[in-house]
Protein backbone atom coordinates (compact mmCIF):
# COMPACT_ATOMS: atom_id res chain seq x y z
CA UNK A 1 0.00 0.00 0.00
CA UNK A 2 0.86 3.37 -1.10
CA UNK A 3 -0.08 6.55 0.41
CA UNK A 4 1.05 9.41 -1.34
CA UNK A 5 1.07 12.92 0.32
CA UNK A 6 -2.00 15.32 -1.26
CA UNK A 7 -1.30 18.65 -1.81
CA UNK A 8 -2.98 22.13 -0.35
CA UNK A 9 -4.39 25.13 -2.09
CA UNK A 10 -3.02 27.41 -2.29
CA UNK A 11 -0.47 25.70 -4.57
CA UNK A 12 0.75 26.27 -8.41
CA UNK A 13 -0.19 22.48 -8.85
CA UNK A 14 -3.06 22.59 -8.23
CA UNK A 15 -3.93 24.84 -11.43
CA UNK A 16 -2.46 23.14 -14.42
CA UNK A 17 -3.76 21.96 -17.40
CA UNK A 18 -2.91 17.70 -17.00
CA UNK A 19 -1.43 16.02 -19.76
CA UNK A 20 -3.51 13.15 -21.28
CA UNK A 21 -1.81 9.58 -20.82
CA UNK A 22 -1.02 7.58 -24.31
CA UNK A 23 -2.11 4.92 -22.80
CA UNK A 24 -2.64 3.21 -19.92
CA UNK A 25 0.06 0.90 -18.82
CA UNK A 26 1.96 -0.51 -15.66
CA UNK A 27 3.18 3.01 -14.89
CA UNK A 28 -0.52 4.87 -14.79
CA UNK A 29 -2.25 1.15 -13.54
CA UNK A 30 -0.01 1.38 -10.56
CA UNK A 31 -0.58 5.54 -9.68
CA UNK A 32 -4.38 4.79 -10.13
CA UNK A 33 -3.78 1.79 -7.01
CA UNK A 34 -1.15 4.15 -5.35
CA UNK A 35 -4.32 7.57 -5.84
CA UNK A 36 -6.97 4.67 -4.39
CA UNK A 37 -4.97 4.04 -1.30
CA UNK A 38 -4.58 7.45 -0.92
CA UNK A 39 -8.24 8.82 -1.16
CA UNK A 40 -9.30 5.81 1.32
CA UNK A 41 -6.42 6.77 3.75
CA UNK A 42 -7.76 10.57 3.36
CA UNK A 43 -11.55 9.24 3.98
CA UNK A 44 -12.07 10.51 0.12
CA UNK A 45 -14.42 9.30 -2.10
CA UNK A 46 -12.74 10.78 -5.59
CA UNK A 47 -8.80 12.10 -6.19
CA UNK A 48 -6.96 13.53 -9.24
CA UNK A 49 -3.34 12.67 -10.21
CA UNK A 50 -2.47 17.06 -10.19
CA UNK A 51 -3.67 16.81 -6.21
CA UNK A 52 -0.68 14.27 -5.90
CA UNK A 53 1.49 16.20 -7.51
CA UNK A 54 1.34 13.79 -11.22
CA UNK A 55 0.36 16.36 -14.07
CA UNK A 56 -1.72 13.34 -15.73
CA UNK A 57 -5.23 13.35 -16.66
CA UNK A 58 -5.66 10.31 -14.11
CA UNK A 59 -8.29 9.76 -11.83
CA UNK A 60 -10.17 7.29 -8.98
CA UNK A 61 -13.24 7.56 -7.62
CA UNK A 62 -14.69 5.51 -4.56
CA UNK A 63 -18.34 6.75 -3.61
CA UNK A 64 -19.41 3.20 -1.92
CA UNK A 65 -20.90 3.95 1.83
CA UNK A 66 -18.12 2.62 4.76
CA UNK A 67 -19.88 -0.65 5.34
CA UNK A 68 -20.56 -1.19 1.69
CA UNK A 69 -18.14 -3.32 -0.49
CA UNK A 70 -15.50 -0.97 -1.96
CA UNK A 71 -16.54 -0.03 -5.79
CA UNK A 72 -13.15 1.63 -7.05
CA UNK A 73 -13.49 3.43 -10.25
CA UNK A 74 -10.58 4.02 -11.97
CA UNK A 75 -10.24 6.63 -15.26
CA UNK A 76 -7.64 8.32 -17.84
CA UNK A 77 -8.30 10.83 -19.91
CA UNK A 78 -11.74 11.40 -19.24
CA UNK A 79 -14.65 13.58 -21.84
CA UNK A 80 -17.77 14.21 -20.73
CA UNK A 81 -20.05 13.45 -23.64
CA UNK A 82 -23.30 14.09 -22.89
CA UNK A 83 -24.72 15.95 -19.86
CA UNK A 84 -28.34 16.87 -18.55
CA UNK A 85 -30.08 20.19 -18.63
CA UNK A 86 -31.09 19.44 -15.55
CA UNK A 87 -28.39 21.15 -12.56
CA UNK A 88 -28.34 20.50 -8.86
CA UNK A 89 -26.91 22.94 -6.17
CA UNK A 90 -24.65 20.75 -3.82
CA UNK A 91 -21.85 21.25 -0.94
CA UNK A 92 -19.11 19.51 -1.94
CA UNK A 93 -15.64 19.15 -0.09
CA UNK A 94 -11.83 18.92 -1.59
CA UNK A 95 -8.82 16.79 0.41
CA UNK A 96 -7.02 19.37 -1.29
CA UNK A 97 -9.12 22.21 0.33
CA UNK A 98 -9.39 20.77 3.80
CA UNK A 99 -12.09 21.62 6.16
CA UNK A 100 -14.21 24.10 3.77
CA UNK A 101 -17.17 23.14 2.22
CA UNK A 102 -19.43 25.09 -0.42
CA UNK A 103 -22.43 24.51 -2.63
CA UNK A 104 -21.84 24.03 -5.91
CA UNK A 105 -23.48 24.01 -9.08
CA UNK A 106 -23.35 20.98 -12.05
CA UNK A 107 -25.42 19.24 -14.46
CA UNK A 108 -26.94 16.62 -12.09
CA UNK A 109 -26.06 13.39 -14.61
CA UNK A 110 -23.12 12.83 -16.84
CA UNK A 111 -22.11 10.05 -19.33
CA UNK A 112 -18.51 10.25 -19.15
CA UNK A 113 -15.61 8.18 -21.54
CA UNK A 114 -12.56 7.23 -20.42
CA UNK A 115 -9.85 4.63 -20.58
CA UNK A 116 -9.99 1.61 -17.62
CA UNK A 117 -7.59 0.23 -15.92
CA UNK A 118 -6.48 -2.30 -18.69
CA UNK A 119 -6.58 0.67 -21.35
CA UNK A 120 -10.32 -0.07 -22.68
CA UNK A 121 -12.04 2.45 -23.72
CA UNK A 122 -15.46 2.66 -21.50
CA UNK A 123 -18.54 4.84 -20.90
CA UNK A 124 -20.19 5.63 -17.51
CA UNK A 125 -23.15 7.34 -16.94
CA UNK A 126 -23.53 8.68 -13.27
CA UNK A 127 -25.91 10.93 -11.76
CA UNK A 128 -26.31 11.31 -7.14
CA UNK A 129 -23.12 11.77 -5.74
CA UNK A 130 -20.88 9.88 -8.20
CA UNK A 131 -21.70 12.37 -10.92
CA UNK A 132 -20.86 15.06 -8.80
CA UNK A 133 -17.53 13.59 -7.93
CA UNK A 134 -16.96 12.63 -11.07
CA UNK A 135 -17.12 16.14 -12.72
CA UNK A 136 -15.44 17.80 -9.31
CA UNK A 137 -12.34 15.49 -10.33
CA UNK A 138 -12.43 16.53 -14.13
CA UNK A 139 -11.83 19.83 -13.30
CA UNK A 140 -8.94 18.79 -11.16
CA UNK A 141 -7.54 17.78 -14.33
CA UNK A 142 -8.43 21.51 -15.67
CA UNK A 143 -6.47 23.06 -12.83
CA UNK A 144 -9.96 24.18 -11.89
CA UNK A 145 -11.07 23.80 -7.85
CA UNK A 146 -14.27 24.11 -6.85
CA UNK A 147 -13.58 27.31 -4.98
CA UNK A 148 -13.35 28.25 -8.73
CA UNK A 149 -17.27 27.86 -9.23
CA UNK A 150 -17.83 30.23 -6.24
CA UNK A 151 -18.14 34.53 -6.26
CA UNK A 152 -14.29 35.80 -5.92
CA UNK A 153 -14.92 36.71 -2.50
CA UNK A 154 -15.94 33.52 -1.13
CA UNK A 155 -13.31 32.13 -3.16
CA UNK A 156 -10.66 34.81 -1.47
CA UNK A 157 -12.17 34.06 2.17
CA UNK A 158 -11.72 30.27 1.91
CA UNK A 159 -8.45 30.74 0.13
CA UNK A 160 -6.81 33.59 2.65
CA UNK A 161 -7.56 31.16 5.31
CA UNK A 162 -5.60 28.19 4.04
CA UNK A 163 -3.03 30.01 3.53
CA UNK A 164 -2.78 30.70 7.12
CA UNK A 165 -3.11 27.72 7.84
CA UNK A 166 -0.12 26.52 6.25
CA UNK A 167 1.87 29.35 7.37
CA UNK A 168 1.02 28.51 10.85
CA UNK A 169 1.65 25.03 10.42
CA UNK A 170 5.37 26.24 8.95
CA UNK A 171 6.55 28.30 11.93
CA UNK A 172 5.35 25.05 14.14
CA UNK A 173 7.03 23.00 11.91
O1 LIG B 1 -11.17 15.81 -4.98
C1 LIG B 1 -11.13 15.56 -3.79
O2 LIG B 1 -10.39 16.18 -3.06
C2 LIG B 1 -12.01 14.49 -3.19
C3 LIG B 1 -13.32 15.02 -2.67
C4 LIG B 1 -14.39 14.63 -3.65
C5 LIG B 1 -15.75 15.26 -3.50
C6 LIG B 1 -16.40 15.32 -2.29
C7 LIG B 1 -17.66 15.89 -2.21
C8 LIG B 1 -18.28 16.37 -3.35
C9 LIG B 1 -17.61 16.31 -4.55
C10 LIG B 1 -16.35 15.74 -4.62
C11 LIG B 1 -13.56 14.39 -1.31
O3 LIG B 1 -13.64 13.22 -1.18
S1 LIG B 1 -13.62 15.44 0.03
C12 LIG B 1 -14.22 14.41 1.34
C13 LIG B 1 -15.68 14.59 1.42
O4 LIG B 1 -16.10 15.72 1.41
C14 LIG B 1 -16.63 13.47 1.45
C15 LIG B 1 -16.26 12.24 1.93
C16 LIG B 1 -17.21 11.21 1.96
C17 LIG B 1 -18.51 11.43 1.52
C18 LIG B 1 -18.88 12.68 1.06
C19 LIG B 1 -17.94 13.71 1.04
ZN1 LIG C 1 -10.99 18.06 -4.95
Amino acid sequence: MTVLPIIVAPDPRLKVNATPVERVDDEVRQLMDDMLDSMHAANGIGLAAPQVGIAKRVLVVDVARPEEPPQPIRMANPEVVWESEEEVLAEEGCLSLPDQYAEVVRPERVRVRYLDHENEIRELEADGLLAKCVQHEMDHLDGVLFVDHLSSLKRKIILRKLTKTKRLAAAEA
